[in-house]
């Protein structure tokens, strides 16, 4: 029997090298003769995914709760498909994820645990990396974006709340360090939960985050 792949999740406040250290953890695993695929929520092909583009690039307006329950649905569609790609063995390298779902609607106001509730059952990950970095520190990388959250403000809100939704899967990375030194620490990281699981064993995959 093949032996599932790794649900690993990266979470982190905007600006905090996410996505860049997400492609070359993939790439880093694929070298290293792990079948690995990146997964970014939100996913704005979908017909929620257009919704929340939209939302986002501030060419549409919606009620906060409106908008946490299609950010739930978009990542709700996909588990189908991402348990049988880690059921067959495929290593999934997560962007964001249930944590950034509730970190970012609490910061608006929204109660964390009517937050919690739409994501319940969704797939647990094995691993959370957080890239942590202060909100001085993501400022100084040129500044934030255009899109609705990207406001200093709310930042320095989002990151309290996420560090209220850590448990004993999270890890956290020092984003504050070189690009390199980033990738290593991640890698370290890795590397370790691998040779812990392959002493324990993986647990079967399980539907059950925040339960
Ligand atoms: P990104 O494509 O990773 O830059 O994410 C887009 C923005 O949406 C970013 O500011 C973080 C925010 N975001 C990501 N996931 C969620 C979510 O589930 N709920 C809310 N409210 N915001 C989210
Ligand atoms: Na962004
Ligand atoms: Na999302």
């Amino acid at each position: 029997m093949v032996q599932r792949g790794l649900l690993i999740v990266v979470e982190g406040c905007d600006r905090s090298g996410k996505s860049t250290q997400c492609e070359n953890l993939v790439a880093k695993l694929q070298q290293t003769g792990n079948d690995t695929e990146l997964v970014k929520f939100p996913d704005r092909t979908t017909q929620t995914g257009k919704m929340i583009d939209s939302y986002l690039q501030q060419k549409s307006d919606l009620d906060d709760h409106a908008i946490h329950l299609l950010f739930s649905a978009n990542r709700w569609e996909a588990m189908k498909t991402l348990s049988e790609k880690l059921s067959t063995g495929t290593t999934l390298v997560v962007d964001r994820y249930a944590f950034s779902g509730v970190a970012f609607s609490s910061a608006k106001g929204l109660d964390l645990e009517w937050c919690r509730n739409p994501d319940i059952g969704l797939l647990t990950p094995d691993i959370v990396l957080f890239l942590d970095l202060t909100i001085d520190e993501a400022e100084k990388r040129g500044g934030f974006g255009q899109e609705r959250y990207e406001k200093r403000d709310l930042q320095i809100k989002v990151r309290d709340e996420f560090t209220k939704l850590q448990d004993d899967t999270w890890k956290f990375i020092d984003a504050s360090q070189s690009k390199d030194q980033v990738q290593q620490d991640i890698w370290d990281t890795i590397k370790q939960f691998k040779q812990k699981s392959t002493k324990d064993g993986i647990q079967p995959l399980q539907f059950n985050l925040w339960k």
